[in-house]
């Protein structure tokens, strides 16, 4: 859908059945129906956020037409308790190109994107319903079906507003929406188990949480995810440190060692290299989990590079904390409360479950 600063939400739909049964019961009616592929791109070295800024090629299956290159900058807000999309383009999505699915490709590598995931929407059916306006339920490869509303205009209270009626009168909360663009959702669905995860936990900013930090860790690793900081979590972590560079095996921290350097000089020069290995991992791993209960520059700086990277980042913060509007009212983070260590542990099992379970929406 595309409209004038469009403002955008989705949820998934448990039963797809019940769910129509309902929009009949408002008097909806399926307008078209459509298929299609859309082919993401995204610049080398990850420029930028996928979360934010998309190029992507759509296929069209049904009905026939050409294919486009489409580019869409949005911006995640949050307003009356709900998080939503907003384009930044007046237009909505821009059209790049139209043509063949070559030609489009072909535009896309002469723009030096290279092919990044496909999303493929199996199934479309775009309703128009009185009183509460138009919206499509899609079916996603790998995901299921997913509902998605949309609301035009300047102003972006009053399409929060518009968007909390239209989800009211179908029944579903808005706590069910999902903020994240469908590509972030469908990347952290495609990536494979044993996953690398980069676990950030405070070390200057105080050591106080370190056997819960621990505690992450092993469940982690118990679990089969890679977790290159490890080390974060270690009792002795703040121990002398050897020389630049002196190690790249993830979670192991080099051994001490004696350089002849002065004490001040050997411990910038090591912090260069851990700076520069941590943003190596960082651009390398799958999964982001930052416990921001204590507050730590190093952790900020990971969480905004990471988002930065648009890796999904999942933040972790006890119930009691006052936390920085920079993580708290960050919409590109997500963040879990916790009272503790069990709530924790139960709240992320259900989090590496999978998205689906914790957003449901209940459509019936
Ligand atoms: C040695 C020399 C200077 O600082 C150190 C401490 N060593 C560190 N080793 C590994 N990772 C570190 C170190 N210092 C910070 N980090 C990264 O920043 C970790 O990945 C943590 O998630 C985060 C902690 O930041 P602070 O500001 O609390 O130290």
């Amino acid at each position: 859908m595309t409209a004038p600063f469009e403002s955008e939400v989705r949820f998934l739909i448990d039963d797809v059945e019940a769910f129509r049964r309902r929009i009949a019961t408002l008097g909806g009616r399926v307008r078209f129906e459509y298929a299609f592929s859309d082919h993401y791109y995204r610049p080398p070295g990850g420029a930028w956020d996928p979360r934010t800024r998309a190029l992507r090629v759509r296929e069209h299956h049904r009905p026939q037409q050409s294919s486009e290159v489409l580019l869409t900058w949005i911006d995640l807000v949050q307003i009356s308790g709900l998080s939503f999309k907003r384009s930044r383009f007046a237009t909505g999505k821009v059209r790049l190109y139209a043509g063949t699915a070559d030609e489009c490709r072909a535009v896309a590598d002469g723009l030096g994107y290279e092919p990044w995931l496909v999303v493929r929407k199996k199934a479309g059916l775009f309703y128009e319903i009185p009183e509460v306006g138009e919206l499509v339920a899609e079916q996603v490869d790998g995901i299921g079906w997913m509902c998605e509303l949309e609301v035009e205009g300047q102003n972006p209270r009053a399409a929060a507003e518009a968007i909390l009626r239209r989800l009211e009168a179908l029944g579903v909360s808005a706590d069910a929406v999902i903020p994240e663009p469908l590509a972030a959702l469908v990347a952290a669905h495609l990536r494979p188990e044993g996953r690398k995860v980069y676990f950030c936990g405070s070390i200057r900013g105080g050591r106080s949480l370190q056997p819960l930090y621990a505690s992450i860790v092993a469940f982690l690793e118990q679990r089969g995810y890679d977790v290159l900081t490890s080390h974060v979590a270690a009792p002795d972590v703040l121990a002398p440190y050897p020389p630049a560079g002196a190690t790249d095996v993830p979670g192991k921290m080099p051994a001490p060692g004696g350089t002849g350097l002065a004490q001040e000089q050997r411990e910038g020069a090591n912090a260069a290299a851990i700076y520069e290995r941590d943003m190596r991992w960082l651009a390398e791993c799958d999964l982001v989990i930052a416990e921001v209960s204590l507050p730590s520059l190093g952790v900020g700086v990971e969480a905004a590079t990471a988002q930065h990277l648009g890796k999904p980042i999942i933040c972790l913060c006890r119930a009691d904390v006052a936390l920085s509007a920079m993580i708290e009212g960050n919409p590109g983070l997500r963040v879990l409360r916790y009272q503790d260590e069990s709530e924790l542990m139960a709240l992320l099992s259900h989090e590496l479950g999978g998205t689906r379970a914790q957003t449901r929406a209940t459509s019936g």
